[in-house]
């Protein structure tokens, strides 16, 4: 459905709760939507944003999924907007490129990492928490994810499992570098690699405690610094991977390549596919990490407040 742009629709709509939580200057964490529309079926897709939701309430923090509706920013979504994102097809997926089409356009758009740290940054949300980020793509060393980009430009500490291993993670440390993104591990020296604790190559730094990573982002503050953080927590170990998913990578990338699959679909494309042949096994692993980098962003937003 389109709708003519009006001047409020450029505005950030809050949810009651959100609003709240902003003018009470209480902890808030933000929550991407495109693992809901594009990362996760339905109905795991529904059933872990909400799950995520809840782990942050839990928490003593408040979430703050961030969604484009009806060409309308919003920040914090009802349990009936949740749903209709969880089913809706053809919602646009909104990297930073994306946001204005889909606001201009009055339609729906699900926000990337990318996406959602512009919005939660201009909302004033400096925690964000996910799965894992997008980065560079496997013998395409080219098609480098506009997240890595935008951890480079907007000060907004994204906390996630590493990236898929779906990608060239040694690649994808190699742009985060450039772009003067501190990786810091909490509770781990290596790079996570999403379904599995450890990609094996090492990062900056490892801390033990959201304190210590509230600390580093308050001093990127005083530092005035322009760029994002990356907070890498693994998978808990009883929830981790056993088997790996290599096969299942390297023939679902094999088939993106020979079916022409190009930019911003490659990324569901693989997921989908890599799901599809390991037969949901990962999909414990996936939930599990979700719901726990929602629950440690919500400490840490806590500990930022402190
Ligand atoms: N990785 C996942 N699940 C996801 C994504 C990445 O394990 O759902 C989504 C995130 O929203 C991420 C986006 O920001 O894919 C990256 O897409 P691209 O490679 O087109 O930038
Ligand atoms: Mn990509």
């Amino acid at each position: 459905m389109h709708r003519k742009p009006g001047k409020a629709m450029t505005h950030l709509h809050f949810s009651p709760e959100v609003k709240a939580a902003l003018a009470d200057q209480r902890p808030i964490v933000a929550l991407e939507s495109t693992l809901i529309t594009h990362g996760l079926p339905y109905p795991t897709n529904l059933d872990t944003a909400v799950a995520m939701e809840n782990a942050i309430r839990e928490a003593g923090a408040t979430p703050a999924t961030i969604a484009i509706l009806k060409g309308q920013i919003t920040v914090g979504l009802t349990m009936d907007q949740l749903s209709m994102l969880a089913e809706a097809q053809n919602v646009r997926k909104c990297s930073r490129r994306d946001l204005p089409i889909a606001v201009g356009l009055g339609e729906d758009g699900a926000t990337t990492v990318a996406g959602t740290m512009i919005v939660a940054h201009k909302a004033g949300i400096p925690v964000f928490a996910t799965g894992g980020i997008g980065g560079v793509h496997r013998g395409q060393p080219f098609d480098v994810s506009a997240d890595l980009i935008e951890l480079g430009r907007t000060p907004v500490a994204v906390v996630c499992s590493g990236a898929k291993s779906i990608l060239d993670l040694p690649l994808t440390l190699e742009v985060l570098e450039t772009q003067g993104v501190p990786i810091i591990g909490l509770g781990t020296d290596t790079l996570p690699a999403f379904y599995q604790r450890s990609s094996g190559l090492p990062i900056d730094v490892c801390v033990e405690t959201p304190a210590q990573v509230a600390a580093i982002i308050k001093a990127a503050q005083v530092l005035e610094a322009k760029h994002g953080i990356l907070i890498a927590v693994p998978v808990p170990a009883a929830e981790e991977l056993q088997e790996d998913a290599e096969a299942a990578i390297q023939q679902a990338t094999k088939e993106a390549h020979d079916l022409g699959i190009v930019g911003k679909r490659i990324t569901p494309y693989v997921l989908g596919r890599v799901a599809e042949l390991t037969e949901g096994k990962s999909r414990g692993a996936n939930t599990a990490l979700l719901i726990n980098n929602a629950r440690t962003a919500a400490s840490i937003a806590i500990a930022l407040k402190n």
